[in-house]
């Protein structure tokens, strides 16, 4: 963006401010009214639990019975501290850095002002805060480096320092630097130019395997039954994402359904079973000890069949006793889906975990030997110095990135957007 686009989209971002504040005091107003009611139904609904549980404990005659009442206070505590993670809503902040920015970015894509959202701007600003610490020891080292002169191939060798840095990669630092090479043999290039340069070399590569893909935007497409997999090593964020997709789809009418196929994790299934309830999206699961993964997504594929579902999730485990039983696992819930539906249009999602850098590549890079992986999601790039893995999972796995995660929120997943991304990767504070 120059510096008049800049003027003009400060003046813009000022009255979309003014708009959106407005807007919010009307809403507010609203939500208190539901949210009173919302609390009248839930002091009832404490005191029939209240009742129940009084119930219960008078039942409880035996040591064995008292053990099992503990679990369950375990599992429901689980589910409260899950639950308060992913009820969040966003609120109108300051007219501040953060909200010019945001708005700035969503005008840079052609967006007018009663066009945007009090979520947009709350995720693009949670998506440059998250990208701060790979900025900072990036961007900000480099714009310190290069102050108001042009560009040197000394410059080009600190440049190249910092994007392996931010783990980046070699094979797209080596590009980068390359195009930033042959431009510099041309033309002198200033300061500013150079980083305009270097964001559109940044998005070509991350844009390259969506536009091989053939598909821009992921969505389920109606009148087919859609299968996602969320695949990945333990703990990348699998069930969280779930849960998100989960939100992001029935809130746009998908009819969704969840399969909860980590049947090795004891808890998957009340984790699964939260999110679910907050989507209002219906699990399918067997509830019998190491159930067989496999026959939970058939049972899935039948009701999702009965009951014309657009896109079924399917949560998978992230660790197993050995490597070769996650892939043999993927490979048999594959084959189940193929059998069953063999028209349903499939995609196997590999979860990554963004503060694992080189590791989650290393991941990445194995899985996709032998899961036949069709895309990536990048987690938990709030907080990471890390975020430049993306950059390295499209150039060196060639996965098109289909969504990001960038909190533990149910709204903290949107569609990959290559332009706010590398925005944000490159924003100059
Ligand atoms: N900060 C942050 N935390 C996240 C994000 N996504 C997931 N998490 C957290 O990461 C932890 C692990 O998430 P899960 O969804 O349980 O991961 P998983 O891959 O299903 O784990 P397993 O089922 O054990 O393999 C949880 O504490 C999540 O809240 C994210 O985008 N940002
Ligand atoms: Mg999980």
């Amino acid at each position: 963006m120059t510096n008049t686009d800049s003027d003009n989209s400060r003046e813009w971002a000022a009255q979309a401010y003014a708009l959106l504040k407005k807007r919010q005091e009307e809403q507010k107003q609203e939500l208190q009214k539901q949210e009173e009611q919302k609390q009248e139904l839930q002091k009832q609904e404490e005191q029939k639990q209240e009742e129940q549980k009084q119930e219960l404990q008078k039942q409880e005659e035996q040591k064995q019975e008292l053990q099992k009442q503990e679990l369950i206070d375990n599992v429901s505590q689980e589910s409260i501290s899950i639950q308060s993670k992913i009820s969040a809503e966003p609120e109108l902040g300051e007219f501040d850095d953060n909200f010019t920015w945001s708005a700035m970015v969503l005008a840079a894509q052609g967006k007018k002002i009663n066009q945007i959202s009090i979520d947009e701007i709350d995720w693009l600003t949670k998506l440059r805060k998250g990208l701060e610490e790979t900025r900072k020891g990036f961007v900000t080292e480099l714009l310190d480096k290069l102050g108001d002169d042009p560009l040197t191939p000394e410059s080009l060798d600190d440049l190249e320092t910092l994007l392996i840095r931010a783990d980046v990669g070699i094979d797209s630092t080596d590009k980068v630097i390359s195009s930033l090479r042959t431009k510099l043999n041309e033309e002198v290039v200033g300061a500013e130019e150079g980083i305009k340069f270097l964001k559109q070399e940044l998005k070509l590569i991350i844009d390259k395997p969506i536009k091989d893909s053939g598909i821009d935007l992921l969505v389920p497409q109606k009148g087919k039954l859609n299968v996602w997999l969320l695949v990945g090593v333990n703990g990348v964020g699998k069930t969280t994402t779930l849960g998100k997709l989960a939100y992001l789809s029935s809130r746009s009418n998908y009819k969704t359904l969840i399969a909860a196929a980590d049947t090795f994790r004891a808890a998957a299934v009340e984790q699964l079973k939260v999110w679910g309830e907050r989507s209002n999206v219906d699990i399918i699961s067997n509830p019998s000890k190491n159930a067989d993964p496999a026959a939970v997504v058939f049972d899935a594929i039948n009701s999702a069949k009965k009951r014309n579902v657009d896109l079924l999730l399917v949560d998978t485990a992230g660790r197993l006793q050995t490597k070769n039983n996650l892939m043999d696992e993927l490979a048999k819930i594959k084959k189940i889906i193929d059998k069953k539906v063999p028209d349903a249009i499939v995609e196997s999602l590999l979860v990554l975990d963004a503060s694992q850098g080189q590791n989650g590549l290393k991941q990445a890079k194995s899985f996709a030997k032998s899961a036949n992986l069709s895309g990536a999601i990048i987690t938990k790039l709030d907080g990471t110095s890390r975020g430049g893995v993306s950059l390295a999972v499209s150039e060196e796995v060639n996965l098109p990135i289909r969504f990001i995660g960038a909190g533990e929120g149910i709204k903290d997943l949107k569609p990959f957007n290559s332009f706010e991304f590398v925005e944000a990767l490159l924003a100059d504070k």
